[in-house]
């Protein structure tokens, strides 16, 4: 299909848009990775909205290799100010954000994986990071957004097994209407806490976490195992294990039923 992604190159599409989303907005052909210019941007005290067609060191969290063909995916980050109180929620939020707007676009099963992923059929479709970036004078909240929308099998590769793309669900949807989008979804969060509590409710209501046997690893290597039997209104999962109720705050969530 054709997408409209590139069109951002043109100056006055790019103006027009920069006007429309608030933010300044960069196109780029090739990038290492939106998100370290987006906080480059951050620490000079400046909004923007980055978007490249193909970065060369896109990351997940910890560093984690974030990869996708050149013009197969919608690559995006936002330097939104000042920094929300909440920036692991936020990111958390914004998993609805891109679930609603693909909802928007057609797409309408997306369920949200704690604390980060949001999947089609099971496989994970797109991946959202947070960074907090407190140099500049109130600080700067830095979201990248990743979502897997042309990609063909064999271009996921040995992702294959754990990723999925709009395409190979079924769906011919364009990035630049995307973009706009997970944007205005993003903006609502931003907004007031009303729009925070009703997208909180839409996290539990998509989750394919909640209710299932989990392990969950954090960063120093520590695993704790449970039920995964709530989400709380900050962001924590809360874990029914044998030794009672426990509130995780960061890590990696492995499905164990
Ligand atoms: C994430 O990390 O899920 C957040 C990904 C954020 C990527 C965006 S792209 C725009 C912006 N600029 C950047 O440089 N980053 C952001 P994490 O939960 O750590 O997941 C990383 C893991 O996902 C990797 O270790 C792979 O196993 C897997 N992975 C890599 N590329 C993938 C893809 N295209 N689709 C699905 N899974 C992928």
């Amino acid at each position: 299909m054709s997408d409209r992604l590139t069109l951002l190159a043109d100056p006055a599409v790019g103006s027009a848009l920069s006007t429309e989303m608030g933010r300044p907005i960069e196109h780029h052909a090739l990038l290492g990775s939106t998100q370290e210019r987006a906080r480059s941007l951050a620490d000079e005290g400046r909004e923007a909205l980055i978007v490249a067609d193909e970065q060369t060191a896109g990351h997940g969290r910890q560093g984690r290799p974030w990869l996708a063909p050149a013009g197969s995916a919608l690559l995006a980050s936002w330097v939104f100010r000042p920094l929300p109180a909440d920036p692991a929620l936020f990111a958390l939020l914004a998993g609805v954000a891109v679930a609603r707007a693909l909802a928007a676009l057609g797409v309408n099963d997306a369920r949200v994986k704690w604390p980060n992923d949001v999947e089609l059929g099971g496989k994970k479709v797109a991946g959202v990071l947070a960074d907090a970036v407190t140099s500049a004078d109130d600080g700067a909240l830095v979201l990248g957004i990743g979502i897997n929308v042309h990609q063909t099998a064999p271009q996921l590769g040995d992702l294959a097994a754990s990723a999925t793309s709009l395409a190979l669900e079924g769906h011919a949807v364009d990035r630049l209407a995307l973009l706009a989008r997970v944007d205005g979804e993003l903006r609502r969060i931003t907004a007031d806490v009303e729009a925070r509590r009703a997208f909180l409710a839409e996290w539990r209501a998509r989750s394919a976490t909640l209710g299932h046997e989990v392990e969950v690893r954090s960063s120093d290597g520590a695993s704790v195992r449970g039920l995964a039997s709530a989400l709380a209104d900050d962001g924590a999962l809360v874990l029914s294990t044998a030794s009672g109720e426990r509130r995780i705050l960061a890590g990696e969530v492995g499905q164990l039923r």
